[in-house]
């Protein structure tokens, strides 16, 4: 028997920086609940789906910054949305700033979890690849998730849940393919990704006019080179006079993108994804126990001593 997710991929549109949580659960509710009214299994949400991207701004003042993390999930505005997904019996993954006191001591992390039909947490995830920097830059617009949050300490974990074998990645982890390979190793089927990626910033993002290519080529490249389904969701808009782009998609094993959203704002887009249409590649071109070579890629460069270490400065 097919082993099928309808999966529903919930672009955002912008969230202001004084939106309250309740009115930002009220929109999320929205999108739960038309996933739910298309029959799907589970809808994904973007990073960071609760607040603005506040990382843009060099905040100073802990009780504002704390202020767009959650202690709990789901803690008291976010419970609703846990509750709805329950009652209609439809999944979730959702972007959220964590925050969590440990030894005395505030940890932050960009996270994002798995929620099963029954509204139970069963996986969650802490971004890896942290984009920006610690500092303030002299330029018009900050990307300050170096300050704002640690490196993610999970790894990139796969669950079992909908029936088939699902990861988590957040944004700038979606650029490496190490991501893909460390989940393809365990036998990914469907990553769950959401992405809130700034365009006109300026340099170094002078190759702004690419974004767009390099947005989709980067997550079709992690599809196929793994054989699994990835779903692409973005926070898209202009926010706060910052443009993000859009573009949210749902990208087949075969690398071809098979849904796509046509707006910048909330938009839902759905796709019954077949979990065993990557099995064809898993058992030829992307065999891994039958093709993958670890064991000499170092020794390759070793071999033929191709570069010369660099100087010193
Ligand atoms: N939120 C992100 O991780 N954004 C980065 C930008 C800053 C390059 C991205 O990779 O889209």
């Amino acid at each position: 028997m097919a082993r099928r997710i309808r999966v529903a991929a919930a672009q955002m549109g912008p969230i202001a920086r004084g939106e309250e949580r309740p009115a930002v659960v009220r929109r999320l509710l929205a999108l739960l609940r038309e996933a739910a009214g298309y029959g799907c299994d589970l809808v994904a949400f973007p990073e960071l789906a609760l607040t603005t991207f506040f990382p843009r701004w060099p905040l100073e003042d802990e009780a504002e910054l704390d202020a767009f993390y959650e202690t709990a999930m789901p803690g008291p505005e976010t419970r609703p949305l846990f509750d709805e997904a329950k009652r209609l019996g439809i999944g979730f993954s959702l972007g959220y700033a964590e925050l969590v006191v440990e030894g005395g001591r505030k940890r932050r992390f960009n996270s994002s979890i798995l929620v099963d039909k029954a509204g139970r947490i069963v996986g969650k995830y802490r971004k890896v690849h942290l984009p920006g920097h610690a500092e303030v830059k002299e330029r018009p617009g900050q990307h300050l998730e170096k300050r704002f949050f640690e490196v993610g300490d999970y790894g990139f974990p796969v669950w079992r849940a909908f029936g088939g074998v699902l990861g988590m990645c957040i944004c700038n982890d979606r650029r490496w393919p190490e991501t893909y390979r460390v989940m393809g190793l365990q036998g990914v089927e469907m990553v769950l990704l959401g992405y809130n990626s700034p365009v006109g910033l300026g340099d170094p993002y002078e190759l702004d006019a690419l974004e767009p290519f390099h947005n989709h080529l980067v997550m079709q490249a992690g599809a196929y080179q793994n054989a699994t389904w990835v779903v692409g969701v973005a926070k898209a808009g202009c926010e706060e006079g910052f443009n993000q782009i859009g573009q949210t998609c749902i990208i087949a094993p075969s690398g071809e993108i098979v849904a796509q959203c046509a707006t910048l704002g909330d938009e839902v887009i759905v796709r019954d994804c077949d979990l065993d249409l990557g099995a064809p590649y898993r058992a030829d071109i992307f065999d891994f126990a039958s093709h993958r070579r670890p064991e000499h890629y170092g020794l390759i460069v070793e071999r033929t001593g191709a570069l010369p270490p660099p100087e010193e400065p």
